[in-house]
């Protein structure tokens, strides 16, 4: 009942306000070139829809949370039950941070650049003495899935499926492997918010940043989208497969593709029952040595319930919403 108002007087009045409208078309979804949850390259089609000329803000998050009162997922304490290979002392709200490490360390252990942090979260993206300050125009960090989606809600608006996220960052370009082609700073310039320098402990910055950018800090893509690869990776509403379906005819490309199942994507280990949705794009932390995932075709499949400092999203707006403004 307290909800509602806000979320009509979103969709009569300004919904569309810096969305673009994506032209729906056939196109060639995922990479043969990198790694293999990419593959194979299928054709798929998608209707036209318009989406997020950028990732949610922080002042646009704080505007949702203001209105609704709304209580992030690392703001809770987590159930016991559903973690039952969890310490006690995990059993607190808080997330996950980024420290960068003093010198090269094993690749393979996320943990040892990932540290559980009690007090972090969106407000305190680094930890509970970190603020927003100076951040406002920087994606919001720190949403787990269901955060994301309660924030698309509150929209009038939806989370994009993984296809209408790869389309709408391809820009129009087929088969390219960045939004803007296939260079990756082409004439030397930086198209994107990635790591330069060996991950995860020498951050060279030649990008201008070091964490997340204020959102539109590098050129848009072809639908006028920024930061789409880069910054912060962005929540999809699919659930994550370890690879794309085989798509044997191109007479029967698939249409609006979803994947509304878990089954294909859990986990190993620790927190393998949690279900994992796609994210995209990549972030400020992936670097050529460890994760060259700034790219369209890139995938992760992330744990629904895990924030961290760089993960955020961006919305969508379907059929017949927009019709009217186009
Ligand atoms: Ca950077
Ligand atoms: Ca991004
Ligand atoms: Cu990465």
């Amino acid at each position: 009942m307290s909800r509602q108002p806000e979320i009509s007087v979103v969709a009569e009045g300004s919904q569309l306000k810096g969305m673009m409208r994506i032209p729906g078309s056939s196109f060639l979804m995922g990479s043969n070139e990198f790694y293999p949850e990419e593959r194979p390259v299928h054709e798929v089609v998608v209707e036209s829809f318009w989406m997020d000329r950028h990732p949610v803000t922080n002042a646009e998050f704080r505007r949702f949370v203001s209105a609704t009162g709304y209580v992030t997922s690392a703001e809770r304490a987590p159930i016991p039950a559903e973690y039952p290979d969890a310490e006690s002392d995990l059993l607190v709200p808080g997330s996950l941070v980024f420290r960068k490490a003093r010198g090269p360390v094993d690749l393979h252990d996320h943990r040892n650049w990932w540290t559980w942090t009690p007090g972090t979260q969106w407000r305190h993206p680094e930890g509970p003495t970190s603020t927003l300050h100076g951040r406002e125009r920087h994606p919001v960090t720190q949403v787990a899935y269901e955060d994301a989606q309660a924030f698309a809600a509150w929209a009038g608006k939806s989370l994009p499926t993984e296809a209408e996220w790869e389309f709408a960052a391809r820009g129009g370009l087929e088969g390219r492997v960045f939004p803007w082609g296939d260079e990756f700073a082409p004439r030397g310039k930086m198209m994107a918010n990635t790591w330069q320098g060996e991950f995860p402990w020498q951050n060279l910055g030649t990008d201008g940043f070091e964490g997340t950018s204020p959102v539109k800090s590098f050129p848009p893509n072809g639908y006028g989208l920024f930061d789409v690869v880069g910054n912060v990776w962005e929540w999809t509403s699919d659930f994550f497969t370890p690879q794309h379906p085989e798509v044997e005819h191109a007479c029967c490309a698939p249409r609006d593709p979803r994947v509304t199942s878990p089954e294909g994507g859990y986990g190993v280990g620790p927190g393998a029952h949690i279900p994992r949705r796609v994210t995209k794009g990549g972030s400020h932390l992936c670097a050529p040595n460890y994760c060259l995932r700034y790219r369209p075709a890139a995938r992760q499949g992330q744990a629904v319930d895990s924030s961290t400092a760089h993960t955020g999203f961006r919305c969508v707006v379907r059929a017949g919403a927009g019709e009217g403004s186009a």
